[in-house]
């Protein structure tokens, strides 16, 4: 059920995380920041919501980058909207991506606890499809530290799923702090720790996140992906 991969880079495979200047241009990003919402802290679905979005998953540009990453196969499966702002000056703890959407819950060997969001089926599937995907953080602005910027824990999605006793543990670990320009990209693996701040000096920090995954799901599970049934990424 697993596909093969290519080699990443060998940074991208001990660290979990590759940062990418000048991935979007100036008018891919007006283009997005016009048919998002204005003053919301997140929005789930996207490859369902905006076409757009579905279009850019599956670009050139980022084909590119999927390959560089060792991923040239993933298959976009998840698209999600966050943003900080004023009005929304979240923050996240330190945590692991640990869910996928899915087409229609169907009890399987592995795969748990179900829970449903928005409407639609999510599941924890087992550790070692979470470590073949790779996740894609389109940056629509410019993004420091002093506007709640991502915070990761390096090499830390190669020791699987954490408990909470273990993450708490982590602490000392050797981090970084996404900084970057809009237009920028930051690549991670869904099981690298990762946690965010509130905003010092709140204003727009919008991000598309984008999951891919190289493998089908154990039929009759099907990746909730926006195709029709979600069994289209194999081809
Ligand atoms: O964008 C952030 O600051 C955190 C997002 C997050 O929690 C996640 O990707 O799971």
């Amino acid at each position: 059920m697993f596909a093969s991969v290519s080699p990443a880079s060998p940074e991208f495979v001990a660290d979990g995380v590759a940062i990418f200047a000048q991935v979007l241009a100036p008018n891919e990003i007006t283009t997005l920041v016009r048919l998002l919402p204005e003053n919301i802290a997140g929005l789930r679905n996207l490859l369902q919501k905006i076409p757009v979005v579905r279009a850019l998953a599956d670009s050139p540009q980022l084909r590119d980058l999927l390959a560089k990453l060792g991923c040239p196969n993933a298959r976009p499966v998840r698209a999600l909207f966050f943003d900080k702002n004023p009005a929304h000056n979240w923050k996240g703890p330190w945590h692991q991506d640990l869910t996928i959407a899915v087409h229609e819950r169907h009890e399987t060997p592995g795969y748990g606890p179900w829970s449903v969001k928005e409407g639609v089926s999510h599941v924890q599937p087992p550790a070692a499809l979470l470590a073949g995907m790779v996740t894609l953080r389109l940056h629509l602005d410019d993004c420091d530290a002093d506007n709640g910027a991502l915070c990761v824990q390096l090499g830390s999605h190669l020791h699987g799923r954490l408990s909470a006793e273990a993450i708490a543990c982590r602490d000392s670990a050797r981090k970084l702090t996404c900084c970057l320009r809009a237009g920028g990209v930051v690549a991670m693996r869904p099981l690298l720790l990762h946690a965010s701040s509130p905003a010092r000096v709140p204003r727009h920090r919008r991000i598309i996140h984008l999951d891919y995954s190289p493998n089908l799901l154990p039929p009759p599970l099907a990746w909730f992906d926006g195709t029709s049934s979600g069994l289209e990424i194999a081809r």
